[in-house]
């Protein structure tokens, strides 16, 4: 058919032009300014001053207002595909009137990234970017130039056959962790060719249908992924997929923007998490010049203080990154979740908790049943590593802040449940054994180094042993 795509892999045109892309997209550190500088310091201190539940609120009442936040979408392709058209189109502006994005016609042609506000949504910016393949733009530096980490969301603009160089595009955005809708313009061309072609056999929903189909099964072979195809004709917005266009753009950007912004949350957050946890765990490393910390944690006659001990310095960890019961619930009380299902989620309520039946000797032994935990320097850092990771973890729920509180149970606690029950039968006290003998995996070449012996000091204190 003539202008329809075939559904295989446009032929490479240029040996050299996915190394280019390939070699700028390691360079490329997206950003995206979802997120408002007030907002980052805010969250920033907060997290700092181990105010979690403050942190919390801050993102929830951030979400609240979401479809206010700005969100950037390049409009993109080849040039000529129709992409100021496009724009224009969706602004309900002709290719002449006031505020159209410049059109090319036959000799005007895009030659700087332009933004314009979405008329009907105006949070977002439309970029009408120059197209590939216009002089000052091939395809080397293209992503370079358009300045590529800087948009959330991408509109491929195409025409006539999939090009490679769509596909190419592609594929960045997905590396990038980015969606797109595929937009091929000039529809109302292809099906006029196709008519004169063979006007007896013309149907226009069957052509349609074989033209997205054919697109959809190269976008699926280059990104694995099944991203919404529309064609449209820039001069009819009421005919084709445009309607469609329209009203999934318009419907879909506000949930867009909350997973933008959840995605781009960790950026913020995580850095100061480490640099928190890394303080902590330099104090430790200060006080280990005491050699209480080097202890080994007796396997028999545990007293009563070491436990309580041992049980008050994951509590301190747990109030310094704002993780505490209280805290906890409260949290859980703002997010409209039980306190229990938000402790589902993560690990340190459940270190060192109380388990019926289980004696505290017990317990305990089911640390040091592995030599790397019993030293009491190893538990510790241990203990910081797995809070911070909690304090990750529920920043990173996207579930959590929404209020699908069903499916939020739903998905409660995958990695806690199901990697537990791969290794061991979950019951009472195998989940310490299973994150010790983790921690001994991914850390014990770290610290082996470490040598010092001091056996049964049990941190210098003594006291009554428990059994
Ligand atoms: N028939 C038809 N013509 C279109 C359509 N969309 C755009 N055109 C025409 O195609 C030509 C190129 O359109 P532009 O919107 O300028 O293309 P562009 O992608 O912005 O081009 P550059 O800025 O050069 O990259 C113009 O003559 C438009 O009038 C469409 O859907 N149908
Ligand atoms: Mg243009």
């Amino acid at each position: 058919m003539g202008q329809t795509s075939s559904s295989t892999l446009p032929p490479k045109d240029d040996p050299d032009f996915i190394a280019s892309f390939g070699t700028n997209l390691q360079n490329f550190k997206m950003k995206t300014k979802i997120l408002s500088q007030e907002l980052i310091a805010f969250i920033e201190s907060s997290l700092e001053d181990g105010n979690l539940r403050e942190t919390v609120s801050a993102i929830s009442s951030a979400l609240g207002g979401i479809e206010k936040a700005p969100l950037n979408i390049a409009v993109m392709g080849e040039t000529g595909a129709g992409k100021s058209s496009l724009i224009n189109a969706l602004q309900g502006v002709g290719d002449d009137e006031e505020g159209a994005a410049a059109s090319t016609g036959v000799v005007h042609t895009t030659t700087e990234r332009t933004p314009y506000t979405y008329t009907k949504f105006p949070s977002v910016t439309l970029w009408d970017l120059p197209g590939i393949g216009s002089t000052a733009f091939q395809p080397h530096d293209y992503l370079k130039k358009i300045e590529f980490e800087e948009y959330d969301f991408f509109i491929i603009v195409s025409s006539g056959r999939f090009k490679h160089n769509d596909a190419e595009l592609a594929k960045a955005i997905v590396q990038m962790n980015r969606s797109f809708y595929f937009v091929r313009t000039h529809t109302d061309l292809d099906l006029m060719v196709v008519k004169l072609s063979d006007p007896r056999k013309f149907n226009k929903e069957n052509i349609l249908e074989q033209i997205r189909n054919s697109i959809s099964n190269i976008l699926k072979e280059v990104t694995h992924q099944e991203p919404p195809v529309f064609l449209v004709s820039n001069f009819d917005v009421s005919d084709f997929d445009f309607p469609n266009l329209e009203s999934t753009l318009l419907s879909q950007l506000p949930a867009y923007k909350h997973h933008m912004f959840m995605l781009t949350l960790p950026i913020v957050t995580d850095s100061t998490i480490d640099r928190k946890r890394d303080m902590l765990k330099q104090k430790i490393w200060k006080e280990s010049i005491m050699p209480r910390a080097w202890a080994t944690i007796p396997s028999r006659g545990l007293t009563q203080k070491d436990m309580e001990m041992l049980q008050q310095t994951l509590n301190d960890y747990r109030s310094s990154f704002g993780l505490d019961e209280a805290s906890l619930e409260n949290i859980a009380e703002d997010l409209n979740v039980t306190l229990e299902e938000l402790k589902a989620n993560i690990k340190s309520p459940h270190l060192l908790s109380d388990e019926p039946d289980t004696s505290l000797t017990e317990k305990l032994l089911k640390y040091i049943g592995n030599p790397y935990f019993s030293k009491v320097f190893h538990l510790q850092n241990y203990f910081i590593d797995t809070v911070a990771s909690d304090v990750k973890i529920i920043l990173s729920k996207e579930e959590l802040f929404t209020e699908q509180v069903s499916s939020f149970n739903s998905k409660a606690s995958p990695y806690w449940e199901e990697s537990v029950g791969k290794v061991f039968p979950v019951g009472p006290g195998s989940t310490f054994l299973f994150h010790f003998f983790e921690m001994f995996q991914s850390d014990s070449d770290k610290l082996c180094h470490v040598h010092v012996l001091l056996l049964l000091t049990s941190w210098g204190l003594s006291g009554e042993t428990v059994t």
